[in-house]
């Protein structure tokens, strides 16, 4: 039984002939043309990258293998991460051989925790989380092997140990963050019986007498794994690893883009928002309160944090599935009862607006509830999970990416003078 390195090694002369024949063959075909409102307005819409682990439709959401992600929903992370590598699922057999190479990697090394703790203890967890990935890059395969002159055809072999590495113990450097951070007491080691999910929830500490948290990580972590190429994190983590810096650093800056009230930290935001809603009226608003209050929230100038999307145009489906597992599990919860109230006014009061292009709940809307209602109270940690969830798929696009030698990226930038110019002004 082949591991998935071996599969990625049969696939590689496949996937550059493939990528050689396209550019030969069609290479001058036009793809995109941009517009100046596109050049100023962060490239929105242009057909400008290739991805092949994964699509965001505008109506039905992340496509993975040509398949949307709720009928993905009930699979394990690390088989997303098999799936979005080699392009199928895994058999019994191949999950249990990667989830062995995963546990055989997860414990971080021994001096990782204390560049941690040098930091200030006020630190966001984003900004500890970066710092605990740059710092485990040390040991990067990669950048050893480019160093000794390895054939540039070879890149993607020690990269993929990186990534390995890398997908194995950001779960414990998460939760050791966790644990640290928040006076939770010592990092608790992995533990190689759990899957990729449990393990990080059993890592947290948090208590889990009937398994449901796990049950949520699993789904929380699955349905969030990719999401095409285009987005901050995603794009920083590619610019950064064409350059052929090593995935730490790419891993790094992808977190660095994640940490935006925009992108990932919308699930931080989210919880603030819902627990201004409670604090404000003591409970569960009625729909007309809770209108008033995110007219005033809109009016003040702020997004409404878990709404709206570049791409999508539609209910967000991985909001759909968290949306489903906080019904059947905290449907009573008041701050879940918020999540759900305001998903029938918000979209309306957006229209209306007029400004938004998609009015519609993000994952980013009812992710953090559920975390809460389980017992992870802290918001600030729930970028983290996020990014925990994104990294699957980062990971599997630097290895992609590598076997089929993407080139630095460089577009041409033109000065706003040289535009006027340019257009006659
Ligand atoms: N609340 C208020 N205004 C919003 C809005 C929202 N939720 N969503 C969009 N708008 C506004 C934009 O701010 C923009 O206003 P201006 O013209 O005044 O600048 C206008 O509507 C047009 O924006 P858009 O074209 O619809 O959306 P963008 O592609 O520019 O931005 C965002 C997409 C996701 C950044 C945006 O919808 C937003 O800020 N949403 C709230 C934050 C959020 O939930 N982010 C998480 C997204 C999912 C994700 O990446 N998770 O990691």
């Amino acid at each position: 039984m082949a591991s998935l390195k071996q599969i990625l090694r049969k696939q590689a002369p496949q996937r550059r002939e493939r990528v050689r024949r396209i550019v030969e063959e069609r290479g001058q075909d036009v793809l995109a043309q941009i517009s100046v409102a596109q050049a100023y307005g962060g490239l929105r819409g242009v057909r400008a990258l290739v991805c092949d682990t994964s699509e965001v439709d505008p109506t039905r959401g992340l496509i993975v293998a040509g398949r949307p992600i709720t009928e993905l929903s009930d699979r394990l992370p690390e088989e997303l991460f098999f799936l979005l590598c080699a392009g199928r699922l895994p058999t019994t057999a191949e999950l249990h051989t990667l989830q062995q190479d995963l546990g055989r990697r997860a414990a971080l090394p021994d001096d990782i925790l204390p560049v941690l703790a040098a930091w200030p203890t006020e630190s966001h967890p984003m900004r500890l989380f970066a710092v605990g990935v740059l710092a485990l890059g040390r040991d990067s395969h990669f950048a050893r092997g480019y160093a000794e002159g390895l054939p540039k055809d070879d890149y993607w072999e020690p990269l993929f140990e990186d990534v390995l590495d890398l997908l194995a113990r950001l779960p414990t450097l998460a939760a050791a963050i966790y644990r640290l951070r928040f006076g939770k007491g010592s990092p608790i080691e992995p533990d190689r019986g759990r899957d990729w999910a449990a393990g990080f929830a059993h890592m947290l500490g948090i208590p889990d007498p009937t398994g449901a948290f796990a049950e949520l990580m699993r789904l929380y972590l699955t349905v969030q794994c990719d999401h095409g190429a285009g987005d901050v994190s995603a794009n920083a983590c590619h610019a950064v690893a064409s350059a052929l810096a090593d995935p730490y650093y790419a891993i790094a800056a992808a977190l660095a883009g994640q940490a935006g009230p925009l992108h990932g930290l919308a699930s931080q935001e989210v919880m603030r928002f819902v627990c201004g809603i409670r604090e404000r009226f003591g409970g569960v608003p009625k729909d007309e309160q809770l209108r008033a209050y995110a007219k005033e929230w809109l009016e003040a100038g702020r997004v409404i944090p878990g709404y709206g999307h570049a791409v999508l145009r539609a209910t967000d489906p991985r909001f759909t599935a968290l949306h489903d597992f906080g019904r059947s599990h905290c449907p009573d919860d008041p701050l879940f009862q918020i999540v759900d109230r305001a998903r029938g006014v918000i979209p309306q009061l957006l229209r209306d607006d007029g400004r938004a292009s998609n009015p519609y709940p993000n994952a980013d809307a009812v992710s953090g509830v559920l975390l809460h209602h389980f017992g992870l109270r802290e918001a600030s940690l729930y970028t983290v999970c996020v990014a925990l969830s994104r990294s699957i798929g980062l990971l599997a696009q630097l290895v992609l990416n590598r076997i089929i030698a993407t080139p630095i990226l460089r577009p041409t930038s033109v000065s706003t003078e040289r535009l006027e110019s340019d257009l006659g002004r």
